[in-house]
């Protein structure tokens, strides 16, 4: 035992049971040092006292070396705000001073050493803490009883009542009862996964945020992916936004950019949130239509909302439909702030760039995919990791000064408005891949809990409307859909940094902390867990200095010329999708007046466009709606990087499902061989029939089917290669089926290729011309294998020339061919 220096312990004045009483009351206690000290003389040689008369005469030290809160001044005046001083704090003479029970000696298997815990956090070690495997284990219960018949209930008798004594069966039926937590009230459906961020250079010039430290440094990411209006059950290939959230486990915190793969919102202010996703949501009469924008509600809203229109614009282009997660754009939306340790901040926008390029579905296509597969985003995603082909991002900053913000022609707190790349360049500043697929969905996918409030050192916020109600909007969610404040504690959540404060409490606490402080200022604890100072995350000192008012600034009413910008920037054929697009959703609203308010709305937009569609509507054009503002700075008139298809990506045809579609007497070795070569470039080649089996081949062999025309029709493939053989052509010719496949991709604009007679193609009315006569590149007929064209015609994904015609397209929706 550590006495005061110099005191040799001497028996007291008091018997050792007395003293006993005294160090272990819980109210009460000596009026001073030197009391505390003459019992410990007379207790030195026994042994458990020891440790009591320690923490005793540690504590009264502890606190009498803080006499004072010493940095209450601090919390005063101006000077003060942006230098937040570190706590102070006190060492206590032994660890068991701020042990909750001298107790804690006592080791047993479930309450482990007990002692040695100083300043740890278990919630924050990987999730390897928190994994199961019940590999070779026998079944128990969850208070970890064998079971030892799992099969029947306890009855009394046979063919008796069964008894409310089976506890194995009642904890059973109640967890199952309990299984189900709320979904998200947007967002319900998505998909998740691991991976890492690596920055590629220093960024310390713009902001201390962790990630950004050092060139190469890796930060453990877990992403979620997910469409908005669907319930949990939704399809995945349905018209919608698609969330794209990014939770960065940081040495300094987690950090999440809680985005979408839309550069702009529907809205610009917290405020109409709920009415937005009451709007689109299945109207609430009858609970229809499922994950679709398409219906009266969502167009009657949109219509009152002329803000909306440049965020319909990306809704309608078929950036609503793409083809996998790994092939789109994510974007933090809202502008946001970096700062640097000198407290310098600049304007950031946040964009992730697909290493694969952007591409989508078209949406013929994507109506058919949610029936054959609802899963499909889900499972490519899943597939794609599970075969090593990581799914890859580079991540790129917008970044601005205030100077800039003001002269720009729109406010860079509206959400509906982008800054186009022509304005502030996107510089990529690192790269995410996604390297690992949970091991449980719901532990982790469903669990995940995003904030647009969890930042960092480095990063803050702006003030735009929009993410102000968020930061409240995702906490608050969280309690109701996870259960209560501790949601944190949840493996997937937790930081991989230690977790010290003074919350506690609440609905399945998990941390046990130890002391009997939770609170702060304190001196009971050393001060401890203590306020980092410049540690710390401090708030930029944004100046604010205007009257308290209900309104929004007026550059917010500028509501088309953003649209405009989308609609110049788009090729022909996107346009047509996006006239197709609101042709569809229109035609599908029943109150006219509703439809005509949206026309009302694209006039302002483009004569073409709504001329587009009111043709496809039937109707008439209606008078635009008022514009209130009309921006008349600078700005550019098009942008290409709001070009879907503009971006094709680096990585060929890695991830491209191809069906190498087969009938009797094929050639094996050439199937074989274009299979190799499709695998070796990480495509994800697949033999393909009319049903399951072995297939004879030319050669008296056979081959064999791993997939079927039936539970993966042609939609669910990127390209087709058909290996025809001697009778392929008549196959062809008597199966609707086969005819049907083929028909599918050449419609759905996709690689079609034969190797082999092209009497297969005939067979099936796929033309070798465009409509116009031309050849058509898309459709490739090969005497034999021939890897490197294959490549190429496969690489270019999509052969749109085959929707020749904008006007044909717009009218009927269909192909020329
Ligand atoms: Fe969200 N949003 N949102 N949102 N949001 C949610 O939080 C909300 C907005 C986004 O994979 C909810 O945990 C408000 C914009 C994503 O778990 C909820 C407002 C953007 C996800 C919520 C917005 C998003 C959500 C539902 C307007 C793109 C899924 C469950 C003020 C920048 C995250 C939850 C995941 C989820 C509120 C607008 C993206 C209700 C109030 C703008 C990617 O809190």
């Amino acid at each position: 035992m550590t006495t005061k220096a110099g005191k040799t312990p001497t028996s007291s004045h008091r018997d050792e049971s007395f003293l006993t009483g005294t160090l272990t009351a819980t109210s009460g206690g000596p009026s001073t040092v030197k009391m505390v000290e003459d019992d410990i003389a007379a207790l030195a040689k026994v042994a458990i006292l020891q440790a009591l008369a320690t923490q005793k005469l540690g504590t009264q030290e502890l606190v009498a070396a803080m006499p004072i809160n010493a940095i209450k001044a601090t919390e005063y005046g101006t000077a003060n705000t942006m230098s937040p001083v570190v706590g102070p704090t006190a060492t206590p003479r032994d660890d068991v001073v701020g042990a909750s029970t001298i107790s804690e000696i006592e080791a047993n298997a479930k309450v482990g050493e007990g002692v040695a815990l100083v300043g740890a956090s278990p919630a924050s070690a990987s999730l390897d803490r928190a994994r199961t495997d019940a590999s070779g284990q026998p079944l128990t219960t969850n208070m970890g009883m064998l079971i030892s018949d799992n099969q029947s209930s306890l009855k009394a008798g046979l063919r008796g009542p069964t008894l409310l004594e089976d506890f194995v069966l009642r904890e059973k039926i109640t967890h199952f009862d309990h299984e189900r937590i709320p979904e998200r009230i947007v967002h319900a459906r998505g998909s998740g996964a691991h991976g890492y961020f690596e920055c590629y250079d220093e960024l310390t010039h713009l902001t201390k945020a962790a990630p950004f430290a050092q060139r190469g440094k890796t930060t453990p990411v877990f992403v979620r992916f997910s469409t908005v209006a669907g319930e949990r059950g939704s399809a995945d290939a349905v018209r919608d936004v698609r969330g794209f959230a990014v939770k960065f486990y940081t040495d300094a915190g987690n950090w999440d950019i809680v985005g979408n793969n839309m550069p702009v919102f529907f809205i610009q202010d917290a405020m109409k949130f709920p009415d937005l996703v009451h709007a689109v949501k299945p109207e609430p009469h009858h609970g229809m239509p499922q994950a679709a924008s398409a219906h009266d509600t969502f167009w009657d809203f949109a219509g009152l909302m002329p803000e909306s229109t440049h965020m319909l614009m990306w809704l309608m282009s078929d950036r609503a439909i793409p083809r996998s997660f790994s092939t789109m754009q994510g974007f933090g939306v809202h502008t946001f702030r970096l700062i640097n340790e000198a407290g310098e901040s600049v304007f950031c926008k946040f964009h992730w760039n697909p290493k694969a390029g952007t591409h989508s579905l078209v949406w013929p296509e994507a109506v058919k995919i949610n029936g054959a597969d609802p899963d499909f985003h889900r499972r490519d995603l899943w597939e794609s990791i599970e075969a090593g082909n990581f799914p890859e991002w580079e991540l790129g900053l917008q970044v601005f000064t205030e100077a800039q913000a003001d002269a720009f022609a729109f406010d860079v707190l509206d959400a509906t408005k982008l800054v186009p790349e022509e304005l502030v360049p996107v510089t990529p500043v690192g790269r995410m891949v996604l390297t690992r697929n949970p091991d449980n969905f719901f532990a982790e996918t469903e669990q995940v809990a995003f904030g647009t409030a969890n930042v960092i050192p480095g990063i803050d916020f702006s003030n735009d409307p929009l993410l102000s109600g968020r930061h409240h909007s995702y906490l608050d969610t969280q309690l109701s859909r996870l259960g209560g404040p501790n949601f944190h504690e949840i493996p997937i959540n937790s930081p991989v940094t230690p977790i010290h404060n003074n919350q506690r409490d609440g609905i399945h606490r998990q941390a046990i902390p130890r002391g009997r402080v939770a609170y702060e200022p304190n001196s009971l604890g050393g001060g401890c867990p203590f306020q980092s100072g410049m540690h710390g995350f401090v708030t930029f000192p944004a100046p604010v200095a205007e009257d308290k008012v209900r309104g929004k600034p007026e550059k917010f009413a500028d509501h088309f010329s953003q649209a405009q910008l989308f609609w110049n920037s788009q090729n022909d054929v996107e346009k047509n999708h996006i006239v197709a697009a609101f042709r569809f959703e229109l035609s599908k609203v029943q109150v006219h007046p509703v439809r005509e308010r949206i026309l009302g709305l694209l006039m302002n937009v483009h004569a073409d466009l709504a001329a587009g569609v009111a043709t496809g509507l039937g109707c008439e054009l209606p008078k635009p709606q008022p514009v209130l503002l009309v921006s008349t700075s600078a700005k550019p008139s098009s942008s290409k990087a709001l070009s879907l298809t503009a971006r094709p990506g680096t990585t060929g045809i890695a991830g491209m499902r191809v069906a190498l579609l087969v009938t009797e007497g094929i050639d094996a070795e050439k199937v074989h061989a274009v299979y190799r070569a499709l695998a070796d470039r990480k495509a994800a080649p697949r033999i393909v029939a009319t049903k399951l089996g072995r297939l004879p081949t030319g050669q008296s062999g056979s081959i064999d089917v791993e997939v079927s025309t039936e539970i993966a029709p042609s939609v669910l493939w990127d390209a087709v290669v058909v290996v025809g053989g001697a009778s392929s052509g008549e196959a062809f010719a008597n199966d609707g089926e086969l005819q049907e496949f083929l028909r599918d991709q050449y419609h759905h604009c996709k690689p079609v290729i034969a190797i082999g007679p092209s009497d297969i193609l005939d067979a099936a009315r796929v033309p070798l011309q465009l409509p116009g006569g031309d050849p058509d590149d898309g459709v490739t007929v090969l005497g034999d294998v021939d890897i490197e064209q294959i490549v190429r015609a496969i690489a270019r994904r999509r052969y749109f020339d085959r929707q020749r015609l904008a006007e044909q397209y717009t009218r009927s929706g269909q192909l020329s061919a």
